[in-house]
């Protein structure tokens, strides 16, 4: 029997900074419904969800900080969207900021949840690459401050059983990182899930600017390629609050592929039906770990690069 998984990358448009909880929840809530009338099992949202990317902000005062938070999750703002998910039947994943007390003291992380038909939150996951920069830059047109306001996550990279599959978590910039679909690969990952704000322009170096959709899919389509996984991502778009973001949201099967791309910077949806045993065609062949992958040797190479000397010139 296949297992057909029908996902939906949810992407929005920007949030502005005044925009309410409730007024982007409303957001949510009609991409969720346009999810469940397309047949989808599940949507995707995009990274910080529920605010506009305030990591672009240089903030002093704590409780301006905390103000983008949510510290519980449903919290009063999303109880809406997990309870309309419930009546429809179709799962969502979620990512915001999270404020919570944890071994006795208070922890900030940029976190995402994925939540299953049932309205059950089936797993999460706390990003662990934390671009940008901890103070304040004033050479910079905007700041990128998630440093200074994200600790790095603490949960790892674990897979989680939803949808009939064995499904992953990582935001943003952890889609960069190799490592990242390596070790949900080494977990047998069949679809990774993620969302992003990515700004078009990248200060410390706008050369790449021009090649910011480029790298966004070359990272996705390679992750998606070397680990046999479907990987969905899916942005935060449009000119939000003044910087420029990349859409792109797309679906990426695991021959790299792309199936699915939304072709808007505002809230858009991208369907594809998805046959997770499509990933065994890679997993079994071409990349099946077991058989081909050889990381007692890895080390080594890097040893031997340290240990020779340079040729003599
Ligand atoms: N945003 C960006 C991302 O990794 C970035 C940061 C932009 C890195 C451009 C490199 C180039 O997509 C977040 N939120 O991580």
């Amino acid at each position: 029997m296949t297992r057909i998984v029908t996902v939906g990358a949810a992407q929005l448009g920007p949030i502005a900074r005044a925009e309410t909880r409730p007024q982007v929840v409303k957001r949510l809530l009609e991409l969720l419904r346009a999810a469940k009338s397309h047949g989808c099992d599940l949507a995707v949202f995009p990274e910080l969800a529920l605010t506009t990317f305030f990591p672009r902000w240089y903030f002093e005062r704590q409780d301006e900080i905390d103000a983008f938070f949510e510290r519980a999750m449903p919290s009063a703002a999303t109880q809406p969207l997990f309870d309309e998910a419930k009546r429809l039947g179709i799962g969502f994943c979620l990512g915001y900021a999270e404020l919570c007390e944890e071994d006795g003291r208070t922890r900030r992380f940029n976190s995402a949840i994925l939540v299953d038909q049932a309205g059950r939150i089936a797993g999460k996951y706390r990003k662990v690459h934390l671009p940008g920069h901890a103070g304040h830059e004033p050479w910079r047109r905007f700041q990128h401050l998630e440093k200074r306001y994200f600790e790095t996550g603490n949960l790892g990279f674990p897979v989680f059983r939803a949808f009939g599959g064995i499904f992953g978590l990582c935001i943003c910039n952890d889609r960069r990182w190799p490592e990242t679909y390596r070790v949900m690969g080494l977990q047998g990952v069949e679809m990774v899930l993620l969302g992003y704000n990515t700004p078009v322009h990248n200060p410390p170096a706008p050369e790449h600017d021009n090649l910011a959709n480029f790298h966004n899919a070359l990272v996705m389509q390679s992750g998606a390629y070397q680990n046999g996984t479907w990987v969905v991502g899916v942005a935060k778009a449009g000119c939000e609050e003044g910087v420029e973001q990349i859409g792109n949201s797309i679906v990426v099967a695991p021959s790299g592929e792309l199936v699915a791309a939304c072709s808007t910077l505002g809230d858009e949806l991208a369907v594809a039906r998805c046959d997770l045993d499509l990933c065994n065609s890679y997993k079994n062949t071409v990349f099946n770990f077991a058989r081909h992958r050889e990381p007692q040797h890895y080390g080594l190479i890097v040893e031997r690069k340290g240990a020779v000397p340079p040729p003599e010139v």
